[in-house]
């Protein structure tokens, strides 16, 4: 399998020796690929929108250890099916690439498995497409076993119907075996291997996802939330500065793949578990949501959501347009949603911010890098902890039955024990009813979460 897994990543992500898309280097090296960015607009698309989503595929370019050396718009009322642009406009790509010495062609829209082998064949160098370009980026910052398989679901989902064109790129570098009758056979048992392989990872990231079902489950000591939002709003950050503890941050996209779980005590009574978990971007590949769903399953399980936002971005409208769609893909519309406006500290007009709580409130600003808005945003969970109810533990004599007839009614009991002559239980109560409990005296003292 090993063996087989290696040969598929080569042919997944590369057309010729390398084993990535991308020079390890990266970041403009000395061996960093150049690449050439090509958006096609429609009628619908206004100019701002692709201008945004053009800077946002060199940044991701530039994640991925790309040099952007052109860039090439071509504004068409429908696409062409065969190459996506118009003769003239690939013409003048091909003399633009040739010129520039550029190794590689990234198209901001969707091609189809036809639109690349025709371009390629056309071009005849590499030609990727935002969804690749993106699963690229997630290949190399996969840590955790769990992101890794997902990644490779994803990649081996997005290769399955274009291996007739990677096939063709080896068998023609691999020293002309190409024969049709060979190569055909050779491509049945690699979409035979893939499909089979897409299946075993199925199954193995199911039962990952049950197991942290379990493990959810036992730890389910307090209420949960989760940080949402676009990828590089700060998400990381703000579980760092409300946790005190190390998560990875970085200035990329895609800095954090799978998700990190931290209890978070806000007083005495009110403390909950919070995730920070992967971002989003717009145009997601198809079927990436599907495969990352051991890692998202912390969002659909949880009590509410902060949405982060970088509020200091022009593009903060769309980001968050963005994220609210990809959470309708998740089935968590419905959810409590705070929204976190966050790098406040870039912010020079606060009506931006405003406005932005005006359309898509409730929520407040904050910095996560300074600690600007943070005992506010603290106190905004407090309160919505507490009308979700406080977990505490009692410890009441067996023999007092209406007294744990009470627990069972007014609350849900999370956890049950009994000790001798004692019953002890983790409850979630709604506070009037804690209170009254601890007034008896029945609370223990708090146990691990
Ligand atoms: N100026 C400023 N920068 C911030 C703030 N919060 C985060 N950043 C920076 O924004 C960048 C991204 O931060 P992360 O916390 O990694 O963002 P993320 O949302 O976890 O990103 P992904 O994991 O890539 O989706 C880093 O360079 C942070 O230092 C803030 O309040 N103000
Ligand atoms: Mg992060």
């Amino acid at each position: 399998m090993t063996k087989y897994r290696h040969r598929n990543r080569t042919q997944n992500r590369s057309y010729d020796e390398t084993k990535s898309l991308f020079s390890p280097t990266g970041e403009g090296g000395a061996n960093a690929e150049t690449a050439i960015l090509v958006a096609v607009g429609l009628p619908d698309d206004t100019h701002a929108s692709i201008t945004r989503s053009m800077a946002e595929l060199a940044e991701l370019a530039r994640t991925a250890g790309a040099e952007v050396a052109g860039r090439v718009v071509q504004r068409r009322t429908r696409i062409v099916g065969s190459t996506y642009i118009g003769k003239g406009k690939l013409e003048e790509l091909g003399e633009t690439a040739a010129e520039l010495g550029a190794k590689l062609v990234i198209f901001d829209n969707d091609l189809s498995p036809g639109q690349g082998k025709n371009l390629e064949k056309f071009l005849r160098i590499k030609v990727i497409d935002r969804s690749e370009l993106i699963l690229d980026i997630f290949a190399t910052h996969a840590r955790t076993e769990t992101a890794k398989l997902q990644v490779e679901l994803a990649q081996l989902e997005y290769a399955l119907p274009r291996l007739t064109r990677l096939w063709d790129h080896l068998s023609r570098l691999g020293g002309g075996i190409g024969t049709r009758g060979p190569g055909e056979t050779q491509l049945e048992v690699d979409r035979r291997k893939v499909r089979e392989r897409i299946t075993r990872l199925r199954k193995h990231l199911a039962r990952i996802e049950k197991s942290r079902a379990v493990q959810r489950k036992a730890r389910r000591a307090g209420v949960t939330a989760s940080l949402v939002g676009y990828t590089n709003a700060g998400k990381s950050t703000l579980l760092n500065r409300l946790a005190g503890s190390g998560v990875y941050v970085a200035d990329e996209l895609f800095a954090t793949l799978d998700t990190t779980s931290r209890v978070i005590d806000l007083d005495k009574d009110y403390r909950f578990v919070l995730s920070d978990t992967v971002g989003f971007i717009r145009k997601l590949p198809h079927g990436l949501v599907e495969s990352f769903k051991a890692t998202l399953s912390e969002v659909r399980e949880s009590d509410f959501l902060l949405h982060v936002v970088d509020a200091s971005s022009d593009d903060a409208e769309q980001q968050i347009e963005t994220v609210k769609g990809v959470l309708g893909e998740l089935g968590v519309r419905e959810k409590p949603i705070m929204l976190v406006l966050n790098k406040e500290d870039r912010i020079d007009d606060p009506l931006a911010l405003s406005e932005l709580l005006n359309r898509h409130g409730p929520g407040l600003a904050v910095s996560a890098r300074n600690g600007a808005g943070i005992d506010e945003l603290r106190e905004a969970i407090r309160r919505e902890v507490a009308s979700r109810g406080v977990v505490i533990d009692l410890d009441i004599p067996a023999a007092d039955s209406a007294a744990v007839a009470r627990v069972h009614r007014e609350g849900e009991v999370l956890e049950k024990e009994f000790v001798g002559d004692r019953v002890l239980l983790r409850a979630r109560l709604p506070l009037p009813g804690a209170a009254r409990f601890r007034a008896l005296g029945f609370t223990a003292p708090h146990g691990d979460t």
